[in-house]
């Protein structure tokens, strides 16, 4: 490998480090916990690249769970998340895809400013066996001041509300990607050094829609304006779209990332006997709806903006349509168009 510049290059320390300063009263609490989602992320992607060499017995040591071996990746990542967030004073409490409660921190007067965070440590996890991407996915809000122990209401907060979101993604390289609400910005880990090294400033979804990722094998159980929108995409003569090719990889964090950077849009659908969708609000949709928005995208059920929701319990699951604005807006339209000639909506007035 060339030697770098090390002057010029930006690690993922000295990044978040240079934001910091901008803000001088800040105490670098914020920092510190990105700085440690990416210490995380490098234990996790240590392990997820061992996966080819793990027995059914499990080479990590893990007892006591019900299913010892590979497919515990997922629960040996939220233990490596718990246990890198859990000490830090900072953290008022943590709650994940993988547990069914949340676990809450009494601040014993430590500090003012502290942060929620919420995570799906593994997401795609199932593909790991047959060496397909997979990611952690996260977002930090802030605790309510004057909490001392947050509740489960703390942890209801819209998306809107987030002070930070994230992903890792365990590919072909190991990408931290990551917004505070100034523009969206991408890391690649440097395996020789172990350092997160600034590869991608100022992410922006490209205009041009050439990916349509969705599990198409789902079609007959999706609502019909959704199926318009899909044969649209995929047969119609629309000249934004007759570019536009199916990509799925069916690893959420692996498929918005190829979108994001490629153009694109990602559907998950509600499924039309149960009216749900499979993703979670809190540790998917939200983190990945916040980038969305921060990169000129947009994310939506179909019918409300991802980032306006309040969740109404931790493990809620919504619809998802993510990626390419144009395309989100046009879904949304179908959508309403279809609502208002069942009577389900009233047409809006047109602007005076
Ligand atoms: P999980 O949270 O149980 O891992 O499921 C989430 C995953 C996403 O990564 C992916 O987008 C989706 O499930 C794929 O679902 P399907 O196999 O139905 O296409
Ligand atoms: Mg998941």
């Amino acid at each position: 490998m060339p030697a770098r510049e090390w002057d010029k290059v930006d690690t993922l320390e000295s990044y978040v480090s240079r934001e910091q300063r901008m803000h001088p009263q800040s105490r670098g609490v914020f920092s510190d916990l990105l700085r440690r989602i990416g210490v995380a992320s490098k234990v996790i992607v240590s392990k997820v690249n061992k996966a080819g060499l793990l027995t059914d017995k499990g080479i990590f040591g893990r007892s006591g769970r019900p299913e010892p071996g590979r497919r515990t990746f997922h629960l040996l990542a939220n233990d490596i998340m718990r246990s890198t967030l859990s000490w830090m004073p900072a953290v008022a409490g943590i709650a994940s895809r993988d547990e069914e409660e949340m676990t809450s921190f009494p601040a014993n007067g430590a500090i003012s400013s502290r942060y929620i965070v919420v995570y799906d440590a593994l997401d795609g996890s199932s593909n790991i066996d047959v060496n397909i991407s997979a990611g952690t996915i996260f977002a930090i809000y802030r605790c309510p001041i004057g909490v001392e122990q947050p509740e489960l209401e703390d942890y209801l907060q819209p998306g809107y509300k987030a002070a930070a979101a994230g992903y890792v993604i365990y590919g072909s390289s190991t990408m931290f990607v990551f917004t505070t609400g100034q523009g969206v910005h991408g890391f690649t880990l440097d395996p020789d050094i172990g350092e997160y090294i600034l590869s991608h400033e100022n992410i922006l979804i490209p205009d041009d829609c050439t990916c349509f990722s969705a599990n198409e094998s789902h079609y007959a159980r999706w609502d019909e304006p959704t199926k318009r929108f899909a044969d649209h995409m995929r047969f119609g003569d629309d000249p934004r779209y007759t570019g536009t090719s199916s990509r799925y990889i069916g690893s959420l964090v692996a498929d918005f990332h190829r979108n994001l950077l490629y153009g694109g849009v990602f559907l998950y659908p509600a499924d039309c006997e149960t009216g749900e969708g499979k993703l979670r609000l809190l540790f998917e949709c939200a983190p990945l709806a916040m980038i969305a928005d921060q990169a000129g995208g947009l994310a939506t059920t179909g019918r409300e903006r991802i980032l306006d929701i309040r969740p109404t319990a931790l493990q809620q699951r919504v619809p998802l349509i993510i990626g390419n604005r144009e395309a989100v807006e046009l879904h949304g339209r179908m959508i309403r168009d279809h609502d208002i000639a069942l009577g389900l909506r009233r047409p809006s007035r047109p602007p005076s």
